[in-house]
């Protein structure tokens, strides 16, 4: 481990505001974190940026689509993506957009450096430009397709200033040469080494086509071109033309698709040599996810959205799945059938199954503290020894970014700690002493993997591991301990284990499929009725106490309350719904049929405390869907307090199922 912290940088790439994220954007930002809590466990001061990118014709012509000003449009924009980011757990140390102050004085700073430096100069530029990829085609003509993305180029000629990038081919692979592993994986290093060595164009870096931009000084209608103005974001953040002061410059890692490699690994670097800056040390370009063979965009609509999944599964199965799924660096297909397999194999009866059969076994014959361990035999000796060794090679594995595999091998010291249990077999001793030292034994030694195996799936799995780990009675929060003093034989018997918690409660795939879908439909195209998409906002709830109430200003008719249907309805079963906190699933007969209901009551009414209870139910209100689960009606209730707090209504004579309430 530094010995004094020492700075580790990261960033994400700057994200187009044309779109909300996908599952393509949150790999990207979700590995960023899991390097981020890494390297804070092995003891660095990280800083992690992510951040909006703003200019450029595409969010020009997306706002006047929109009816608003560029400014207000991205304004909307660059909150709605900083808010998921919170709302997924995953938000940057910076978050920087390009319409901010510093970032502009940055890039105008930069472009001065570069031009003091003798690296630009004005001349005109026609060539065929992609639209919506904000970059010149330099091999195409006219009226061909755009390579990247396959739409229609424009013809487009204009004053520039120019970037003299070819008098960079040779400073650029000496780099390359004497920095091996600046440019990751290897094939992404020797396709740019290939790009590189065919010989640089000029490149134009300001356009006067374009209004919506930063703004070259004294040389309006120039405003920087898109990359130019993006790149330098990832500098802007962490002090711009101060950025000694800050210390994160030179960056440590960029991560970005390998999409946009070729901007981070030949321009950005060639600016900032014209610049006289430092160069970042690292550029890591991961695959894509693609679905159905093609990959994921916004453009294409073939989009996999991140919060119908959490809301289902929770984010530490999503983030488990990107990264134990798909090797990093390669493409990877996104399937909703294999992240549910996942998540019940791995993570319920995996990982989930260990933790609380552990918990359950050391309630039951410990009171509940860690036992203290007798004389060990070869098979505990074993064990200790595989979880010993999987800690070198998970942190191997983390260091090398290969995630898939770290995983692996936590996963397979799992499996054997599973398997220990069932051929040991604690239960079934009795209570003789040897019986009660061997099951001490048996339970430290699982306790004892556990505790390890939690603190090393901690980057990826950040919630159910601090619960684990409550659970096995730690009390020093999981995030800021050291890996590097990890080591089997430091769980302290006699210490009570903390309060046992749910952890990935198992799901029928069919079932969780339909509703992920379901919810994903619902936000891809919300409806008036739908509940709002954030997982913040306050849950729709089937029941008139928290559906938001009309702004009622006029008397309405007899005819208008006629036409709600109202009858007295019994509850027939009720139950929780996973992945939805605030709704119970009822079925109640309402005389003619029995109806599904969604009710949002679930954190004031047990469930079992409702069943035979008669309420009063709306019984022709159009059937909606909440969090994915069908709902065909609504239940009645006052809505009490501040907090809104749901009371059901009741009868106080019998009433008949069916009655008609008017
Ligand atoms: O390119 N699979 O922004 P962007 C995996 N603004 N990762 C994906 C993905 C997919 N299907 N789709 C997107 C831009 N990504 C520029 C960047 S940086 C100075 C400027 C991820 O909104 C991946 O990281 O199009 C990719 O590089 C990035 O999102 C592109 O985001």
């Amino acid at each position: 481990m530094p010995e004094k912290k020492e700075k580790f940088y990261l960033t994400t790439p700057i994200y187009y505001t044309n779109g909300l994220p996908h599952i393509g954007h949150t790999y990207t930002t979700v590995v960023a974190d899991v390097i981020r809590r890494y390297k804070r466990m092995r003891g660095y001061d990280v800083v992690m940026t992510t951040g909006t990118d703003e200019h450029g014709v595409n969010v020009e012509r997306a706002a006047k689509k929109a009816g608003i000003p560029e400014s207000e449009f991205v304004a909307k924009m660059a909150d709605a993506w900083r808010a998921l980011w919170d709302e997924l757990g995953i938000p940057g140390d910076e978050f920087i957009r390009t319409t901010d102050l510093k970032h502009v004085r940055t890039v105008q700073w930069l472009f001065k450096l570069c031009k003091e430096n003798g690296y630009v100069y004005k001349g005109h530029y026609t060539g065929q430009y992609c639209i919506y990829d904000n970059a010149f085609v330099t091999e195409a003509k006219p009226g061909d397709n755009c390579p990247d993305c396959g739409r229609p180029l424009e013809t487009v000629t204009e004053e520039n200033y120019f970037f003299k990038l070819s008098s960079f081919q040779k400073p650029l692979l000496d780099f390359y040469k004497k920095n091996p592993d600046f440019i990751q994986p290897d094939t992404r290093r020797n396709e740019i080494i290939s790009f590189v060595e065919g010989g640089l164009k000029d490149l134009s870096i300001t356009r006067t086509t374009i209004r919506w931009g930063i703004p070259v000084p004294g040389e309006e209608p120039h405003v920087f071109y898109v990359w130019f103005d993006a790149l330098t974001a990832y500098l802007s953040a962490v002090g711009g033309p101060e950025y000694e002061k800050r210390g994160c410059w030179p960056a440590d890692l960029h991560l970005v698709g390998k999409d946009i490699i070729r901007f981070h690994t030949v321009y950005w670097p060639a600016f900032l040599m014209a610049a006289m800056l430092p160069v970042p040390k690292q550029v890591w370009a991961h695959g894509w996810f693609l679905m159905d063979a093609a990959k994921m965009s916004k453009s294409k609509g073939n989009v996999v959205l991140p919060r119908p999944i959490v809301n289902m599964l929770g984010m530490d199965a999503l983030r488990y799945f990107l990264l134990r799924d798909v090797v990093f660096g390669q493409d990877g297909n996104f399937s909703y059938d294999a992240l549910v397999t996942r998540y019940n194999s791995d993570l319920a009866n995996g990982l989930g199954n260990l933790a609380s059969r552990t918990a359950a076994l050391i309630e039951k014959n410990f009171a509940g503290k860690i036992p203290k361990p007798g004389a060990l035999k070869a098979e505990d000796e074993a064990l200790a020894k595989e979880a010993q060794a999987a800690i070198g090679e998970v942190l191997e594995n983390f260091d090398k970014l290969s995630f898939a595999r770290a995983l692996e091998t936590i996963w397979t010291v799992i499996a054997a700690a599973d398997k220990f249990l069932t051929s040991e077999q604690p239960w079934a001793l009795g209570n003789s002493e040897a019986d009660q030292a061997r099951k001490a034994t048996v339970l430290w030694t699982t306790a004892e993997l556990l505790r390890i195996v939690t603190a090393l799936s901690f980057p990826v799995l950040p919630d159910s591991a601090a619960k684990v780990w409550t659970l096995l009675g730690q009390s020093e929060a999981l995030g800021k301990f050291e890996l590097d003093g990890l080591r089997w034989g430091q769980l302290a018997p006699g210490i009570p284990l903390g309060k046992s918690q749910t952890l990935f409660p198992r799901v029928d795939k069919t079932e969780a499929i339909e509703r992920i879908e379901s919810m994903a439909n619902e936000e891809l195209n919300p409806t008036p009725a739908a509940p709002a998409p954030a997982a913040s906002a306050p849950a729709a709830t089937g029941t008139s106490a928290a559906a938001a109430a009309p702004a009622v200003s006029d008397k309405i008719g007899i005819e208008d309350f006629a036409k709600v249907e109202m009858r007295v309805g019994q509850i027939k079963t009720a139950e929780r719904i996973v992945g939805a906190d605030k709704l119970l699933k009822l079925t109640v007969d309402i005389g003619t049929e029995i109806r599904q209901i969604c009710a949002g009551i679930a954190q004031y009414y047990e469930p079992e405390s409702l069943i035979g209870r008669k309420v009063a139910v709306v019984v022709n209100l159009a059937p909606r869907k909440l969090r994915g689960v069908e709902s065909n009606g609504m239940i009645v209730a006052a809505s009490v307090g501040p907090e809104g707090r749901p009371v059901l209504t009741g009868f106080h004579e019998e009433v008949e199922v069916g009655a008609r309430l008017k």
